[in-house]
């Protein structure tokens, strides 16, 4: 296929993605707007906006259009085409994070995000990274699970020369490959601080069955001291835990139309292994860290374990409506860490009582600010049953300081049952489903208003 005619199908496909309102946005809450649109896309039934070829000559058919990932909380990475070539500019560079409403943390990552932006090919792709770095230490990217020449592969020393605070470095290769990637750096503390992005190769041929949702999930966690905001990467032992840089109930919630096919990929980079668990519903899971998975191998199940250095996908039918929880199920990163919260008062884990539990809670509530919804009750004699407290007054239900489009309609306090590695997919049926997505697309714009008016 000559190169023009291959960047014509790109081309096409990128407008229709931005056409059915599919493109990335800083906020992360772009949604398939349409999901019959958005399976046309993947199956490549999408009609050109160009028009057909007029001329009867055998027109081999270019990649088909694809189904953009969505990646909640992080945006895409844009790129330029120079000839043949898509061109993406990465920047690693110290990022502050807001992980909760109540704690920022001083981490590392790529274009002023953490993790980094989503990058987004398709199969058979020229890809040329233009990386610089603005770290104080040298740094390398490594390309996770893709075949590439040994000289793009980013190791230190092994492959190329370490690449020094302030230098820049260019990565150039094919992707042959289809499916879910990563981007990180090559050195473990770094990684530990926060650098990895998705890598994303979208197939040359659709995926069969399509998807109508695509949603990408980074698992990371940290170990950052109550009045402290850098994390400790030697540490063996964590206290926060984040979905692509947010713990629950900041994470957004992810979306659906009730009756379509919905693809989580997830990929995990961190020191512990996560069983993530989808609520209500079967998945299969359709893909691995080296592409697709043949269909023979696919069986029902609720809870896929992602390791780490793995990538894990997973699709279902949204036949149920509702909101169902997707979370780690390790106990300890169903959590948040409350110290901080705490600060500096002793947290009593005997002898609490309600009342002082009350307090201390309403005095939290002023600082973030939210507004303090009384905890679940708890028993009377309760401070005589051995073992009292577990649960109880670790709730901490802030839904005004977590408020976004995403969460319109959850029950008041949803947030005080989110916490720690949570997230929501929403399956709503048409009506709300709409509404919803005119929700998110006013919210977006007018963010973007008032981002312009500001810069
Ligand atoms: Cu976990």
């Amino acid at each position: 296929m000559s190169g023009t005619r291959r960047r014509f199908f790109q081309d096409a496909a990128f407008f229709g993605a931005g056409f059915f309102g599919l493109a990335e946005t800083l906020r992360g809450g772009a949604q398939v707007s349409d999901p019959q649109a958005a399976r046309a896309i993947e199956q490549g039934r999408h009609h050109s906006p160009y028009g057909k070829p007029k001329n009867k000559e055998v027109v081999p058919a270019g990649p088909d259009p694809f189904l953009p990932m969505v990646t909640p909380d992080l945006a895409d990475l844009p790129h330029e085409m120079d000839g043949g070539v898509k061109v993406f500019k990465l920047v690693a560079e110290p990022v502050k994070r807001k992980i909760a409403p109540f704690k920022t943390i001083d981490a590392w990552g790529y274009n002023g995000s953490c993790p980094g932006p989503t990058i987004q090919v398709q199969q058979g792709d020229r890809v040329r990274v233009v990386f610089e770095n603005k770290l104080p230490e040298s740094t390398s990217i490594h390309w996770h699970g893709l075949e590439v020449p040994i000289e793009q592969d980013g190791v230190p020393w092994i492959c190329q020369k370490p690449i020094a605070p302030g230098e820049k470095y260019v990565y150039e290769f094919t992707v042959h490959q289809e499916g879910t990637f990563f981007y990180h750096s090559h050195g473990a503390m770094q990684e530990m601080m926060g650098m990895i992005g998705f890598f994303v190769s979208h197939p040359e041929r659709s995926y069969k069955p399509s998807a109508d949702h695509d949603f990408g999930m980074i698992l990371q966690e940290w170990a950052v001291l109550p009045n402290n905001s850098v994390p400790n990467t030697a540490a063996m032992e964590f206290n926060w835990l984040t979905f692509n840089g947010a713990s629950a109930p900041a994470i957004t919630p992810m979306i659906a139309r009730l009756g379509s096919r919905v693809r989580l990929r997830i990929i995990n980079m961190g020191m512990d292994h996560h069983p993530i668990h989808l609520h209500g519903n079967q998945f299969v899971m359709t893909g691995t860290e080296g592409g697709r998975a043949p269909e023979s191998t696919w069986y029902p199940m609720n809870t896929v374990l992602v390791g780490v250095a793995q990538a894990r996908v997973v699709e279902f039918e949204a036949k149920y409506p509702g909101t169902w929880m997707v979370h780690c199920h390790l106990p300890h990163h169903m959590m948040n860490s409350m110290m901080d919260l705490l600060k500096d008062r002793a947290i009593e884990t005997a002898n609490t009582t309600d009342a002082k539990a009350l307090a201390q809670m309403e005095t939290l509530a002023k600082s973030v600010p939210f507004e303090h919804v009384h905890h679940s009750p708890i028993a009377e004699n309760a401070n005589s049953v051995p073992g009292f407290p577990q649960d109880a007054f670790m709730e901490m239900g802030m839904d005004d300081a977590v408020e976004k489009p995403e969460t319109h309609g959850l029950p008041k306090n949803w947030s005080a049952g989110m916490m720690g590695m949570m997230t929501l997919v929403r399956v709503l049926p048409d009506k709300a489903y709409d509404e919803m997505m005119q929700r998110i697309k006013s919210a977006g714009t007018a963010e973007q208003k008032e981002h312009s008016h500001g810069s």
